[in-house]
């Protein structure tokens, strides 16, 4: 199948999947995997996933970031692109959804914005936020961070190269200072980085295996990290 035929199906199988949430009035447990996907990998997806079973979770919502606060315009390419790409990585999970709320919003994309929304759209559930152990390090530079917590369940996924000692002391630190509630949960290592994707598609090197094969396709198609 070419990229484009991809990109149509992942379209299709997205808007399937969102009228499915959508249209359930059951009390839900939808967790949330935030990032600005420069490019979307296996570290993410299995996280999501490793996130999803542990703790039964109904749906994961994947929120590409539109303009994220903390990172340098220089190095993110196009929302579009980071949305397709999210799209077509998360078409052949049933309970994988990506969203284009951030994408849309205008200025800044700050987490607790796209809590609030989600909030009212999915008033009788319960919002797990996902994150890599490195972003749960370094959360304490987010917007209105203790609303944050109020309105979300944190999960801090372990992740390669960040000491576990480091992880639990933060999450000790943030449930006392905001009585956050936060999950910590083991995932298998996957020592995979968007920014060394990024510099291996740069060097002409192979990133086969990464990342879903489609995604490769997509980079590849769009002459993406050149
Ligand atoms: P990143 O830019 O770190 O995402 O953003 C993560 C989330 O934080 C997004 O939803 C942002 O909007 C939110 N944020 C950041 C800063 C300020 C504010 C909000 C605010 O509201 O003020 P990446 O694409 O780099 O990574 C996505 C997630 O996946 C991260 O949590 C990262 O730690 C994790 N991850 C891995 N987890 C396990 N194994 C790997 C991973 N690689 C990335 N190999």
């Amino acid at each position: 199948m070419n990229v484009s035929d991809i990109l149509k199906k992942a379209i299709i199988i997205n808007k399937k999947k969102s009228k499915k949430l959508h249209t359930r009035t059951k009390f839900k447990k939808i967790g949330i995997m935030g990032g600005t996907f420069n490019p979307i990998h296996y570290g993410h997806l299995a996280t999501a996933e490793a996130v999803r079973n542990r703790y039964d979770l109904d749906q994961i919502i994947f929120m590409p970031s539109g303009n994220p606060p903390h990172k340098s315009k220089a190095e993110i390419i196009d929302k579009e692109h980071r949305y397709n790409m999210t799209m077509i990585a998360t078409m052949s999970n049933i309970y994988f959804e990506t969203s284009d709320i951030e994408i849309k919003r205008e200025g800044m994309t700050y987490t607790i914005d796209t809590l609030c929304e989600l909030k009212k759209i999915h008033k009788n559930s319960q919002i797990f936020f996902i994150t890599g152990a490195d972003a749960l390090c370094d959360i304490d530079s987010w917007k209105y961070l203790d609303k944050n917590f109020e309105l979300a369940t944190f999960v801090g996924a372990t992740r390669p190269g960040i000491e576990s000692n480091e992880v639990n002391q933060k999450i000790d630190q943030l449930k006392q200072k905001y009585r956050a509630n936060i999950l910590n949960i083991y995932v298998p290592s996957l020592d995979i980085s968007s920014t060394d994707l990024r510099e291996r598609i740069k060097k002409t090197e192979s990133i086969k295996y990464l990342l879903p094969e489609n995604v490769e396709k997509y980079i590849y198609k769009n002459n993406l990290y050149r």
